[in-house]
């Protein structure tokens, strides 16, 4: 196998005997047979001039059913290949050669690369737009795009050419995500969330999909069962089309990582709608459940049907059989008796566009942070809690995606009536993120980059790629990036990112938040 695609990748260089997220050599080939099948898809449609619903879709739960920690089923990975080559061959024409993904020069093999992992986290925004009924035809024929651009050969400048071009592009994807979820759901309100479990049965949700949550709560309506978010689903609960439901209690553990540890001897049922799942503890796998794109050898899946309804009765009763906890249950030691904030999406946060303005006038905020992206294992994420310490009293810190879960339970006071710390939502409201900065940098009549705000993003799979493309394609200059560097960007890569965008490694808290504020 060979697998370079996240930040923990083995020795920081490359997955080759098994993956350091548990990924077999045998689930490793066959999700490359999987990328190379799409790609052949893309060339077959695309020679016949012609897109079909089914493709689209294909091409974009494909790619994510490929992403960091999403499905672990060898089966499940080969019949959806299999689905794959017969929409191939339904569009007539002879197979095409398709090109070895890992080999060839460095940089090419890494251009191509951060273009296709890109593409890995853009499918997974599609996914869930879709899945609220949301599609953008251009993001959609983007794929069959960037799949034949995988397939070809290109000097290095049409490579960087293409990355921006799908770095717009999946800002434009994010922004579709964006209306589905709000569309859908409401615009989110700043909302304290419960980390504690109450007493009774419940049902623990996972990963990013708020239609799965959505049909979970109306399955659960008066049952006695109370739902939990975990992880990436904590923001769910700013939603008024969610917070609705009086289930909806509180939220469970931390980030992915954690899970193992925080999912021990768990009395309840816990789905995971999307990643990032780690192999499960028999203490707990006769617990855990999987849909849509994500799958495990061994777990229970749970089917849409045709209509994309779900039937989420098992969990219900094997949560009625479990009973949860007899007495309310204090998650102490992983955030326990605490309150998240979440819900400061664009909505909220620009509902006081006027009081931020004032106060970064008034010299009351100095700075805006945002720090966020994706957590991990990698030690070197402490450095987040970290800086996030050591921001001063006058500056403000947005934050996003599970990276948060490293300082969202320190109290880090008010400015002017706001908390300090503002949870923006998933990686996918970077969105909001960089709304919030446009309008922002519209108030002051300059760019986002002479702005008092820097982003200071940790990265672990192909969305935080995603993000980042998006950021640099919209000229977001100055971003400090780590906990390393993605082992897929070559050094030439690395220095021309590094030249023309002024990327930062991080380096240590107090170093980059001198750098930052010109102290020192
Ligand atoms: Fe985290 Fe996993 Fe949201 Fe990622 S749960 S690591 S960027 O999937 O998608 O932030
Ligand atoms: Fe290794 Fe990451 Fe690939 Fe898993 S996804 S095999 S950890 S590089």
């Amino acid at each position: 196998m060979f697998c370079f695609q996240c930040q923990q990748t083995a020795g920081g260089k490359c997955c080759v005997s098994t993956g350091v997220c548990g990924k077999q050599p045998e689930t490793a080939h066959l999700q490359d047979e999987l990328v190379r099948e799409l790609i052949g898809l893309a060339e077959a449609a695309t020679a016949a001039g012609q897109r079909t619903p089914t493709a689209d879709r294909l091409l974009a739960d494909g790619l994510f059913t490929t992403l960091t920690n999403v499905n672990f089923d060898n089966r499940a990975i080969a019949e959806f290949t299999a689905r794959v080559r017969a929409e191939r061959d339904s569009f007539g024409g002879a197979p095409c050669k398709v090109v070895e993904l890992w080999k060839g020069d460095t940089d090419t093999v890494s251009l191509r690369s951060t273009l296709l992992f890109g593409m890995k986290g853009m499918a997974a925004y599609a996914h869930h737009a879709m899945n609220l009924g949301y599609v953008d035809d251009e993001v959609s024929a983007w794929f069959y795009k960037g799949l034949c651009a995988v397939n070809r050969p290109h000097s290095v400048e049409e490579w960087l050419a293409l990355i921006v071009e799908f770095g717009q592009m999946n800002f434009r994807c994010m922004e579709l995500l964006d209306r589905a979820n709000t569309g859908t759901f409401g615009t989110p309100q700043p909302t304290k969330v419960p980390t504690d479990i109450k007493k009774g049965p419940f049902i623990v949700v996972s990963g990013h999909d708020l239609a799965d949550l959505a049909q979970l709560l109306e399955q659960t309506e008066g049952r006695g069962i109370n739902i939990y978010t975990h992880s990436e689903m904590l923001p769910a609960h700013g939603y008024p089309g969610l917070k609705k439901y009086p289930q909806l209690v509180g939220n469970f553990g931390t980030a992915w990582q954690s899970q193992q540890r925080e999912f021990e001897n768990i009395p309840a049922p816990i789905l995971f709608t999307t990643n990032c799942l780690m192999p499960q503890r028999p203490s707990y796998r006769d617990r855990v459940y999987t849909t849509s794109v994500v799958g495990y050898e061994g777990l229970r899946h749970i089917e849409a049907d045709a209509c994309g309804r779900k039937d989420f009765s098992p969990l219900i009763e094997q949560a009625l059989a479990l009973g949860g906890y007899e007495h309310d249950h204090s998650m102490s030691g992983i955030n326990g008796g605490h309150m998240l904030m979440t819900g400061f999406a664009h909505g909220a946060v620009l509902s006081h566009a006027e009081e931020i303005i004032s106060l970064i006038k008034s010299g009351k905020v100095r700075h805006i942070f945002l720090v966020g992206g994706c957590d991990g294992a990698h030690p070197g994420r402490n450095y987040y809690t970290e800086f996030v310490k050591q921001t001063p009293m006058d500056t403000l810190v947005l934050t996003l995606a599970c990276g948060k879960y490293r300082f969202n339970d320190l109290d880090l006071g008010e400015i002017g009536g706001l908390p300090r710390i503002l949870d923006m939502g998933q990686c996918n409201d970077a969105y909001s993120a960089i709304k919030v900065a446009l309008a922002l940098a519209d108030a002051f009549g300059c760019t986002v980059n002479d702005l008092p705000l820097t982003l200071v993003l940790s990265w672990y799979e192909q969305k935080a790629v995603c993000i980042l493309l998006t950021l640099l394609a919209l000229g977001v200059k100055n971003i400090y990036l780590g906990p390393t560097l993605p082992a897929f960007l070559s050094e030439n890569v690395v220095k021309m990112l590094v030249e023309t965008y002024d990327l930062h490694p991080t380096t240590a808290p107090e170093q980059d938040m001198d750098a930052i504020l010109g102290r020192g």
